[in-house]
């Protein structure tokens, strides 16, 4: 991978510039600099590896040089689309299912409210940022982490969830600008139905689970609870029906979320 290769991959696309890096901290705080210096819509931030990579609530990522696929997309929200800020989120889980579903025939499924699985091990991590300035939106980063390669996967002690890579279930090797550019592809086609209701209804079609009992954590508070799950509000909360017959809807943030009944 180099800058050349991806410039020709993604011709076409509205990528507006394009950073590459054979080894940086994190390409969200790369991407997030850049908007902060008033990087346009669409400038992409990718790296060969990642030193720093970051996931959710402070934990890390791990980006194996040469089969990983790391990449922060900046984005200006449109007013309209800043009214929908948190659905972006899904959005890039989404796109990635899509693409793997759609380009490669892989089946892949969402765990609420974002991380891709493949046969019911994470392949890839979503990790949303807004930049504000004051109460001014300076943009949003699409952090999108995809494990391509089986040197990508990191051991099942060292994950939370267990883990696989793309190549393992298409069978074949696979280049990660390809991947890319099928999974940009994706974005830029869903961003147009962002808050829609066709979008809701395709988060719900690949919400993994669906119809299971699962287990949600809040890390505060240490609070559990257990519950079927039923699918996803139009806030995009997850509704679950607890074993006393009640409904709830969980937002998303500090939680966790596995499955209770699992083979892994
Ligand atoms: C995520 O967080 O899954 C979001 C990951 C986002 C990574 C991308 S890469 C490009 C951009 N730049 C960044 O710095 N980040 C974004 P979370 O749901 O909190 O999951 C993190 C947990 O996943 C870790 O605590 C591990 O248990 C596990 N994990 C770490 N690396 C993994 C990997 N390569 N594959 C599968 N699981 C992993």
């Amino acid at each position: 991978m180099n800058e050349s290769i991806l410039r020709s991959a993604l011709a076409g696309l509205p990528v507006a510039q394009i950073h590459y890096f054979v080894e940086t901290g994190s390409t969200n705080d790369q991407a997030r600099m850049l908007l902060e210096q008033g990087a346009p819509d669409g400038t992409l931030v990718v790296s060969n590896a990642q030193t720093q990579g970051r996931g959710r609530l402070g934990r890390t990522w791990v980006t194996t040089p040469g089969a990983a696929l790391a990449f922060s997309l900046a984005l200006r929200p449109s007013m309209p689309e800043q009214n929908h800020l948190a659905f972006f989120s899904p959005l890039a889980g989404l796109a990635v299912c899509q693409a793997l579903q759609l380009e490669y025939r892989v089946a892949a499924e969402v765990k609420w409210p974002n991380d891709v699985l493949i046969n019911r091990r994470k392949v890839c991590g979503v990790l949303v940022e807004a930049s504000w300035l004051g109460s001014r939106l300076q943009g949003v980063v699409l952090g999108i982490g995809i494990n391509v390669g089986l040197a990508a996967v990191p051991p099942d002690d060292q994950v939370l969830f267990p883990a696989a890579c793309v190549e393992q279930a298409l069978g074949r090797p696979l280049e990660r600008v390809e991947l890319l550019a099928a999974v940009l592809r994706q974005v830029f086609s869903l961003r147009s139905a962002l808050g829609s209701a066709a979008f809701h209804t395709m988060w719900q079609e690949h919400l993994a689970f669906r119809g299971e009992e699962v287990r949600v954590d809040w890390l505060g508070p240490g609070e559990t609870v257990d519950g079927q799950v039923l699918g996803i509000d139009p806030n995009g909360n997850l509704r679950l029906r607890l074993q006393t017959g009640s409904e709830i809807s969980v937002a998303a943030g500090d939680v966790r979320l596995r499955p209770l009944r699992t083979g892994l």
